[in-house]
C-alpha cells in the first residue's frame, strides 16, 4: 500500500536535535536549533509563566475547545503588544488577529489565505531566509522565490540591490519580511531602511508577510514591533506572524498569532472569517493552555511588568555571550574580524563558517551549528563558551 511514499529526508534544524540528543559526548555543546537556554544550559521556565499557570490551575477552568480564532483576551493582548495599545489601526477595528499554533501555524493559515485569494501571486523572501519558510509556502502552492538581503562581503544587508528587487515585482506579489532578529543572519533592516522600503511596498501594491518570532530578542519588546507598527501607521494592508515560544520560553505550547492589518473594517471581519475557515478545516481550533499562558503574562500587570524584565535578562544575556565570544575568538586568532558577533541581532550568528567547517565542529569537537553556519549564541553560556572558542579557531586555523 505505502510502497511508493518516498523517505522523508528529515529537517535540517530537528534532524540536528535529534542527532545532537544521540550523541554520547560529555562535553557537547547545542547550538542548533533556535532555543534559549540560561546560564546553566537549561531551557528556562520564565517565573511569569509560572505564575500564569499557578492561577490557570487555582482557577480550575473547564477545558473548552477555544472558537476557530482563539481566546478573544489572548487576541486582545497580542494586538495591543504588536500595535501598541491606541494604534488607530486598532480603534477602526482594521485588524484581524487570530490565536495559533505557534507562529508556524499562523504562517501556514495565512498562506493557506493567501493562496486562496490570491492565487497567481508568487512569494518572495529574503536570501537567505528560515529553511521553514520555503517548504512552508512551497506546501500551499506557491511559486518561492528569493529577494537579495544578506551581502557577504560586508556582513551586512545587500539594501539596494533588496529595494530594486522589490520595486521591480508585479503587484500583489507577497514579500515575506523578518521583523526583527532576522533568521539565519542577525542582521536587520535599520528603521531608515525599512522607511525606505514602506513606500516601494504601498507603490508597488505588495503585500507584506512579517514574521515576528524573536520579539524582544533584539532592541526591547517595542522597539522590535517597529516594522509592523511602521507599516501599519503607513496604511498598508499586510499580514504579521508573531510567536511567543522564544519571547516567554513556551515553545511546546505552541503559542502564536496571525494579525492581518487590513484597509477597513468591514475587509477585516471578511478576512477574519476565511481565516477561520481555514483554521476550521486544519486544526479546528487552538490550543487554550497556550491562550491562558499568554492571556494572563500579558494582561496582568504585575506578570507583564515582571515578564518583560525576564526578557530584557534574556536579551543581555545573549549580548554578554556575543561579547565572550567575540573576545576569546579574537584573542586566539588575532588576524580575523569577529566583530559581526557584536553586530548581529537577536538570538543567530552567521558565522561564515562552510558546511565542512560545520561538520568539522560537530564531528571532532562536538559542537552542534546548523550547516549554514548559523550559530545559535543563546546556547553559550560561561562555561562553554571558551570551548566552543577554542573549537572554532581550530576548524578555522
Ligand atoms: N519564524 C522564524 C523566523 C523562526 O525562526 C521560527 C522558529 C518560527 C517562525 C517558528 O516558531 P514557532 O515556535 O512555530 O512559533 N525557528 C527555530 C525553531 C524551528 O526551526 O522550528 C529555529 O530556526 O531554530
Amino acid at each position: 500500500m505505502f510502497e511508493h511514499v518516498q523517505p522523508y529526508a528529515g529537517d535540517p534544524i530537528f534532524a540536528l536535535v535529534d542527532a545532537f540528543n544521540a550523541d554520547p559526548r560529555p562535553g557537547k555543546v547545542n547550538l542548533s536549533i533556535g532555543i534559549y537556554f540560561d546560564e546553566q544550559g537549561r531551557l528556562p521556565v520564565l517565573d511569569s509563566v509560572r505564575r500564569a499557570e499557578a492561577l490557570l490551575l487555582e482557577a480550575g477552568g473547564a477545558k473548552p475547545y477555544l472558537p476557530m480564532e482563539g481566546d478573544a483576551s489572548c487576541r486582545r493582548e497580542v494586538q495591543a503588544l504588536l500595535f501598541g495599545r491606541d494604534h488607530a489601526a486598532l480603534r477602526q477595528g482594521r485588524v484581524a488577529t487570530i490565536q495559533t499554533v505557534g507562529s508556524s501555524g499562523g504562517l501556514r493559515v495565512g498562506a493557506d489565505f493567501l493562496k486562496a485569494w490570491f492565487p497567481s501571486s508568487a512569494v518572495w523572501m529574503s536570501d537567505p531566509t528560515w529553511d521553514n519558510h520555503r517548504s512552508m509556502f512551497e506546501a500551499c502552492g506557491f511559486a518561492v522565490h528569493g529577494y537579495p538581503y544578506y551581502d557577504a562581503a560586508t556582513g551586512g544587508v545587500a539594501f539596494d540591490r533588496m529595494k530594486a528587487a522589490l520595486e521591480g515585482l508585479p503587484a500583489r506579489s507577497i514579500v515575506l519580511l523578518h521583523a526583527c532578529c532576522h533568521n539565519p543572519t542577525g542582521v536587520d533592516l535599520t528603521r531608515a531602511q525599512w522607511d525606505q522600503l514602506i513606500p516601494v511596498l504601498a507603490q508597488r501594491g505588495l503585500i507584506a508577510y512579517l514574521d515576528l518570532a524573536y520579539q524582544g530578542f533584539g532592541e526591547g519588546i517595542d522597539e522590535d514591533a517597529y516594522a509592523v507598527r511602521a507599516l501599519a501607521n503607513a496604511g498598508l494592508a499586510f499580514f504579521v506572524a508573531n510567536s511567543f515560544s522564544k519571547s516567554m520560553s513556551v515553545y511546546g505550547e505552541r503559542c502564536g498569532a496571525l494579525s492581518a492589518v487590513c484597509p477597513s473594517a468591514a475587509e477585516a471581519a471578511l478576512v477574519l472569517g476565511q481565516l477561520k475557515f481555514t483554521v476550521r478545516r486544519n486544526y479546528s481550533s487552538p490550543p487554550l493552555h497556550a491562550a491562558g499562558i499568554v492571556a494572563r503574562v500579558l494582561g496582568d500587570a504585575a506578570l507583564r511588568s515582571q515578564w518583560e524584565g525576564e526578557v530584557a535578562q534574556m536579551r543581555e544575556r545573549i549580548l554578554a555571550m556575543r561579547r565572550a565570544l567575540h573576545a576569546a575568538l579574537t584573542r586566539k586568532l588575532p588576524g580575523r574580524r569577529f566583530e559581526y558577533f557584536l553586530t548581529q541581532r537577536g538570538m543567530f550568528s552567521y558565522t561564515g563558517l562552510t558546511p565542512a567547517q560545520v561538520d568539522e565542529l560537530r564531528e571532532r569537537h562536538a559542537v552542534y551549528l546548523i550547516r549554514s553556519g548559523r550559530m545559535c549564541i543563546a546556547g553559550l553560556n560561561s562555561r562553554n563558551v571558551a570551548t566552543v572558542a577554542e573549537a572554532i579557531a581550530a576548524v578555522l586555523a
